[in-house]
């Protein structure tokens, strides 16, 4: 696919998502924003492609809302508006879509660049990797899903501690809290996040894809609401392909082979 503002590879049922404005960290114009959306829905929607990879071209995974392109468009633009049209339809696309996405955190993820990154279902960092939400040093509060999924993920003391300061988290710390999965020599990135791709894409990933749904809807439930949820999506993995394939790998002490259905 063509784009301007992104890469977009797809092979072997991994898609990969690379943003590419590297001169300026890869921060978000509206185009790039528009081409991410636009490339996870049709990551969801191609039956091929299994798990998919977002990363950041250069020294940085993305350094959030171009301020550049923004400047002097405060008087005329409704930020409010800007964040529905843009960053929500975005980080509603990753959360919604029902394959894993595995964020290859290469440098710094900042302001929506972090929220961005929070919505990736896991983060595997290079040890050069830092997260800092920018937004109080322009004089904003946390945006881009950043209030929802912080404290969460860290808890909200130390959600409150980033939203304040502003301080760059470094991917050793980010580890500590919890905020990525591992953290990897800077050169071996790419193949450990192939590999973790690799793996997810072989799996299972009908139950993957009801899983995300599971925990993302459950954050909002009660216990018992959960549970029935559970039931219901847990009856329609028991139909699945996969489902009789692990059971009778199991059964037969082979590997199972899932095709995702
Ligand atoms: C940039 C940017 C950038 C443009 C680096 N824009 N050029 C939503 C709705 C509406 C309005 C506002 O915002 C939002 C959501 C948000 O995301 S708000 C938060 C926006 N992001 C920031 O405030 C972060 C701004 N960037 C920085 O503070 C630094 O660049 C960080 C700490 C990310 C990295 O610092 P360094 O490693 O020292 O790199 P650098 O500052 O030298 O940046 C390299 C180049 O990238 C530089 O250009 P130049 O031509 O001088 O080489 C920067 O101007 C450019 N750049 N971020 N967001």
């Amino acid at each position: 696919m063509a784009y301007e503002t992104i890469l977009y590879e797809s092979s072997d049922g991994v898609a990969t998502i690379t943003l590419n404005r590297p001169a300026k960290l890869n921060a978000f114009n509206d185009k790039m924003i528009g081409e991410t959306t636009d490339a996870f829905k049709a990551a969801g929607r191609d039956e091929t492609v299994r798990c998919i990879i977002l990363t950041g071209a250069g020294r940085g995974f993305s350094s959030g809302q171009d301020l550049g392109d923004f400047q002097g468009r405060e008087e005329s633009v409704s930020i409010g508006e800007h964040l529905r049209h843009g960053y929500h339809r975005l980080i509603r696309q990753m959360v919604s879509l029902e394959k894993p996405i595995v964020g290859a955190i290469n440098g710094i993820a900042a302001g929506a660049g972090c929220g961005v990154a929070l919505a990736a279902d896991i983060r595997i960092a290079s040890d050069s990797a830092s997260f800092m939400l920018a937004f109080s040093r322009i004089g904003l509060i946390p945006d881009s899903g950043t209030n929802w999924f912080l404290p969460r993920i860290i808890g909200y003391a130390r959600a409150f501690e980033m939203a304040v300061t502003a301080d760059r988290v470094p991917a050793d710390r980010a580890l500590e809290w919890g905020l990525v999965n591992s953290v990897v020599p800077a050169e071996q990135l790419p193949e450990i996040t192939a590999a973790w791709a690799r793996r997810l894409a072989d799996g299972p990933t009908l139950a993957y894809g009801l899983t995300k749904r599971a925990m993302n809807r459950g954050w909002g439930m009660s216990l018992d609401e959960a549970l029935e949820y559970e039931a219901y999506l847990q009856e329609v993995a028991g139909r699945s392909q996969d489902n009789r394939e692990g059971i009778a790998a199991f059964l037969e002490k082979r590997e199972a082979r899932f095709s995702g259905s």
